[in-house]
């Protein structure tokens, strides 16, 4: 019996065995192998594995039975399957925008995968308000053909049900449940962590705003009920690896058949969140301006070009023969900006009320400044889940957000 026939957690000694074991010849006779654990997400153990001498490198992503963000809660480890297999199914419909799986073992849970290296992630290096202006053209493409290209508009039905059966993903949509849709407005698990400072304007805001409860309710029935697209399901900018040409969009073990406007609300509230940690945490004027106004635009972009990247992907692939009828293209597309206004507004608010934060507003170190970004970002989020009908281009969100900021004051 080999060492790794059963399930164990590994160290980052088992890990350089393990690939040597798993993928023999990856690495050159004579390799002088190292490994470190380099994850920094709230779930799993992400390993680098080096060979000091050729500089060759591997990943290896293995879920854990608890999670990484509170011992308390286990989820499914059958989440490395569905990561393998939708990266795999994502790098045919995106070529070169996820990174290569080399091999899936369901009994350790591990994936073995290619390195993005020469790549940072993209949260870390918005925090740095780095800039990346070809960023809206390239998620916009992974976007508009992963979510398209496998949704009943485009896939063989049959097909997209024997897709929807293998992505059921009951845990970790459980966490999404509890932590979207659910938590942030009622707290009913206690497990909310809200900045003190703002306790007061949460509990008015968020926590007694019965309309806005409402709103939310309704986006989470479609959460839980329109099997539209093949989703990414977790799409923020620490899943994403980044340089001035080319991104990776990877660590998609949340995906299901779900709303498409999941992603790209998602990709938007994000970017969002970096444009307010550039507002309040950037001194000099003239780089806040710069780092700032791109975010902006960037945001903006994102929602314009998907919306003409949808336009020429949809006629191109439309495949069920009611699709093509007239109207139908445009009645979709509405759909899917209703859900992206809406989850905008949700990813913003379970970020700042909920248990899982975003850096891009934790580290602001300036108790006020925070204040101001949380509750500003707050307001654009009650906004776009109380009227999602009113976004239906990116000038719609710059209007938004510019007001916004101008009627909060200093
Ligand atoms: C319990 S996991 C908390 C969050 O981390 C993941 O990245 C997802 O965003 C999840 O909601
Ligand atoms: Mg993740």
């Amino acid at each position: 019996m080999d060492r790794f026939e059963r399930y164990f957690l590994m160290t980052e000694g088992d890990v350089v065995s393990y690939v040597t074991f798993k993928l023999p010849g990856f690495f050159d006779d004579g390799a002088e192998l190292s490994c470190k654990e380099i994850g920094d997400g709230n779930l799993n153990y992400v390993f680098r594995v080096k060979d000091e001498v050729s500089g060759k490198t591997i990943i290896v992503k293995q879920a854990g039975e608890e999670l990484r963000i509170s011992k308390e809660m286990h989820v499914s480890t059958d989440r490395g399957r569905i990561e393998a297999r939708i990266l795999g199914i994502q790098n045919e419909y995106a070529p070169g925008l996820v990174p290569k799986v080399y091999s899936y073992d369901p009994v350790m849970c591990a994936i073995l995968m290619e390195d993005m290296t020469g790549h940072t992630m993209m949260r870390t290096a918005l925090i740095s308000h780095e800039i990346y202006p070809k960023f809206a053209e390239q998620i916009t493409d992974f976007l508009v053909k992963t979510l398209l290209l496998t949704s009943d508009i485009c896939m063989d039905h049959k097909d997209k049900e024997k897709l929807t059966a293998e992505f059921v993903n009951p845990d970790l949509c459980e966490i999404t449940h509890d932590l979207v849709y659910t938590e942030p407005f009622i707290n009913d698990k206690d497990r909310n962590i809200v900045f003190e400072p703002n306790m007061e304007f949460v509990q008015k805001e968020i926590y007694g705003d019965k309309d806005l409860h409402l709103a939310a309710a309704k986006l989470k029935l479609d959460f839980l009920t329109d099997a539209q697209s093949l989703i990414h399901g977790d799409l923020h900018t620490g899943s994403i690896f980044i340089n001035k040409d080319h991104i990776y969009v990877f660590d998609p073990e949340f995906a299901f058949y779900g709303p498409a406007g999941y992603d790209t609300g998602n990709v938007i509230a994000n970017m969002l969140f970096a444009h307010f940690n550039g507002l309040e945490s950037i001194e000099d004027a003239g780089e806040r301006k710069k780092f700032t106004d791109w975010t902006l635009s960037c945001v903006q972009d994102i929602v314009d070009l998907f919306i003409q990247k949808y336009d020429v992907v949809y006629d191109e692939n439309v495949r069920d023969p009611m699709a093509k009828v007239q109207g139908l293209k445009e009645y979709y597309l509405k759909k899917i900006l209703m859900q992206t206004a809406g989850v905008t507004g949700l990813e913003l608010i379970r970020r700042i009320v909920g248990m899982a934060k975003v850096k891009d507003i934790t580290m602001i170190e300036d108790e006020k400044k925070r204040l101001h970004a949380e509750k500003t970002l707050l307001t654009v989020a009650k906004r776009l889940i109380l009227n999602p009908d009113d976004f239906n281009n990116g000038s719609d969100y710059i209007s938004l957000v510019t007001a916004t900021v101008n009627s909060m004051g200093e």
